[in-house]
């Protein structure tokens, strides 16, 4: 059943900036000594920028940056060429150097995702009727991986909770369960992933619903790179970075905890929680500490990866129950 549930709306086309320039002028603003808020209290003037290249064809219509928020205290942003070269994403190899190779090979239009389970309204939806009616926001995080590396990532998207809500969760949307496209011939690789594939990410509904839980369209100020799972995927800064589900085709609000893939294939290493936790350690790698990629010593892990505001969602929890 394909039921188009909303209709597009009056957000005219525009081009974001292409990556090239807009990081150029960031590097040049941080060289002058000004920070995010000095990007921010300049209006932003991307006109200013030098012409650069085309956006990728896979721009979605309508990325129009309307807002720009620091939430990685300052902290410098990880370059580009680093985040988009240094990646997990199985279905794309195992190696952190594969998917920026063969990540190519996915197609990110025509896309759309299925929304279903308890809520008034599922269906499935186009991807640009799914973006349009959002404005647009950057929103620089700190992002760490279990495996003790991290990145300060300035995103592109808006809040998890207004596209959640577009649906009508019931009052027994307890969870909200997420899955990732599988395509064994858009993906060739992953037949070697060792994971039960399609990926598959969950989240307590009032988690999805906290206003840092992020749903990325774009960083750096262009479309996502298919690598960095193109064409939408989470940004779920306080917990580790394998929650933040990339390629997303299936949303469903369900009664029951869902099945995430990591959880199911090492529920002693990866727990439906998975929130950054330094004094919890995983059997593999210290929490404690992690490795900002690009800098040689390493810093402290903050509890809740430094977003404490996420704290209430988990008073009363065990906090070993958390990691
Ligand atoms: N579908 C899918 N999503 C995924 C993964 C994956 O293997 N497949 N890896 C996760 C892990 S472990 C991390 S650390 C982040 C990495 O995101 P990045 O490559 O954009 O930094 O993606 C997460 N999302
Ligand atoms: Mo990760």
């Amino acid at each position: 059943m394909l039921i188009r549930i909303l209709p597009p709306s009056a957000v005219p086309p525009s081009d974001i900036t292409p990556e090239p320039a807009y990081y150029r002028r960031r590097e040049i603003l941080a060289r002058m000594g000004l920070g995010a808020a000095a990007l921010l209290a300049a209006g932003c003037g991307d006109a200013a920028a030098p012409a650069a290249p085309a956006a990728p064809a896979n721009t979605a219509a309508g990325l129009k940056i309307a807002r720009r928020s620091e939430q990685a205290g300052g902290e410098t942003v990880t370059p580009f060429e680093t985040t988009s070269t240094y990646n997990n994403y199985y279905e794309f190899g195992t190696d952190k150097g594969d998917p920026s190779r063969s990540a190519h090979s996915l197609r990110t239009r025509p896309w759309s995702v299925a929304v279903d389970g308890e809520c008034e309204a599922p269906g499935r939806i186009d991807l640009d009727a799914l973006i349009r009616p959002h404005a647009l926001e950057e929103r620089i995080y700190r992002h760490r991986c279990v495996e003790a590396w991290s990145i300060v990532v300035p995103w592109l998207g808006f809040p998890l909770a207004d596209l959640l809500k577009r649906f009508k969760p019931t009052s027994k949307a307890k969870y909200v369960a997420f899955e990732t496209l599988y395509d064994k011939e858009q993906m060739p690789l992953a037949r070697w992933s060792g994971l039960d594939l399609p990926y598959r990410e969950g989240l307590r509904i009032d988690e999805a619903m906290h206003p840092l839980a992020f749903v990325s369209v774009g960083m750096y100020g262009k479309v996502l790179p298919n690598q960095n799972g193109a064409p939408l995927r989470l940004t779920i800064p306080w917990k580790y970075g394998y929650k933040s589900i990339k390629s997303v085709v299936r949303i469903r609000f369900t009664e029951r905890q869902p099945v995430t893939t990591w959880n199911q294939m090492a529920p002693q290493e990866y727990g439906f929680y998975s929130n950054v936790d330094p004094a919890v350690d995983h059997p593999r790698w210290s929490q404690a500490t992690e490795r900002r990629l690009g800098e040689l010593f390493k810093r402290k892990t903050l509890p809740f990866n430094g977003y404490p505001e996420v704290a209430p969602l988990y008073a009363g929890m065990d906090p070993k129950k958390l990691y």
